[in-house]
């Protein structure tokens, strides 16, 4: 028995495995319920009671060593096969799930950027309701009761009785300015507005505004325009010109609209300015008095200028986007594209 111990001793300190697989194979050889050190255990009742002690010693010493041979070689495939692991990861790869991150609306970074530019020059921001009575939208800024505007084709109406409508300019924001507020009065109020149109490529039942109003002792038409010049340069460039052309509209008079140089062709002519050189980019004008006395404001002591755009004509401008639907459709193909500054 002596022999066959120190056989298997030998062969346990020379073992060397050269896979996981073969641990196990000699885990089973020597330790399993059959294995050879097992068996040697139940030898041990048949070895003469003057060498139990000895061999006693002897066989708990390859058990032990057999044990701690195969979990020092199992330890080892191990770490390795953990090391080998870690070799593959690629850590220039994005982090998994990848985290799209989101944008500005396009329509939000352009009215960011007008109030802005109003801001710089003294504007504040004016907000208000979007169902509006007939006064605050219609009959204050001068929009006489069989004026077209009224027309159920063209304003949605959300009460009869009295008369609510969605409102169809911001400008009635600043009607309730002017009630409760002195000149002089700079603000802008940009928003969303409602008018009932079909849609398509350049019309929408909702589009967003941006009307600003300046109410002052000695306001005069020179201030307006260099107030529009001004933000148009702002806007679209230092090299940006812009012209005035008369216009009609209830609230103002005298009325205009202004258009700035060609932002694509730079004046030369392009499919965009139809070969004109000029694109139409708002309305303006010097407050109608009636407005004024309409406001409890007196037209005799105060003047003023104001002026509208919309932020889907100048958005449309500014980065070329052919179809006014795209702004209200929200697909992030399209809305992927546009990053704030
Ligand atoms: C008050 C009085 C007058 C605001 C003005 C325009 C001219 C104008 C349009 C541009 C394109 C609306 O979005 S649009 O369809 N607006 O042409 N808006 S003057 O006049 C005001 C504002 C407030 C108290």
């Amino acid at each position: 028995m002596l022999e066959k111990i120190h056989k298997l001793l030998e062969e346990v300190e020379s073992f060397g495995a050269q896979s996981k697989d073969q641990v196990e194979e000699y885990r089973i050889k020597w330790l399993s319920k059959k294995g050879e050190v097992t068996a040697l255990f139940d030898d041990f009742k048949n070895v003469p009671s003057d060498l139990k002690k000895e061999v006693g010693q002897k066989l708990n010493l390859l058990k032990t060593k057999a044990q701690e041979k195969i979990n020092s070689l199992k330890e080892k495939f191990e770490s390795e096969s953990n090391s080998n692991e870690k070799k593959d990861i690629d850590l220039t790869l994005p982090a998994y799930p990848t985290l799209q991150t989101g944008s500005r609306h396009p329509l939000s970074l352009v009215k960011e950027q007008i109030i802005d530019i109003f801001a710089r020059i003294g504007f504040t921001v004016s907000d208000g309701k979007e169902i509006e009575d007939d006064w605050h939208n219609f009959s204050a800024l001068n929009t006489p009761e069989n004026h077209p505007a009224r027309d159920m084709q063209d304003t949605f109406y959300v009460n009869l009785n009295p008369e609510m409508v969605l409102r169809t300019q911001t400008s009635s924001v600043q009607v309730h300015i002017m009630e409760y507020q002195k000149p002089p009065i700079r603000t802008i109020s940009p928003g969303r507005v409602y008018r009932n149109e079909a849609i398509s490529a350049r019309a929408h039942c909702q589009f967003h505004q941006v009307e600003g109003l300046y109410i002052d002792e000695h306001v005069s038409f020179a201030d307006l325009k260099q107030t529009l010049l001004y933000f148009s340069k702002e806007m679209f460039g230092a090299e940006t010109k812009i012209r005035l052309r008369p216009s009609y509209f209830p609230f103002t008079e005298p009325s205009a609209e202004m258009d700035i140089s060609c932002t694509i062709c730079k004046g030369a002519g392009c499919n965009v300015c139809k070969y004109t050189g000029w694109v139409e980019i708002l309305g303006c004008g010097m407050v109608d008095p009636q407005v004024l006395t309409n406001c409890s404001i007196d037209p005799n002591k105060y003047k003023g200028f104001a002026f509208g755009m919309g932020i889907e004509r100048i958005s449309m401008l500014k980065y070329q986007v052919k179809d006014l639907r795209l702004f209200f459709e929200n697909d992030v193909r399209f809305l992927k594209q546009f990053t704030s500054a």
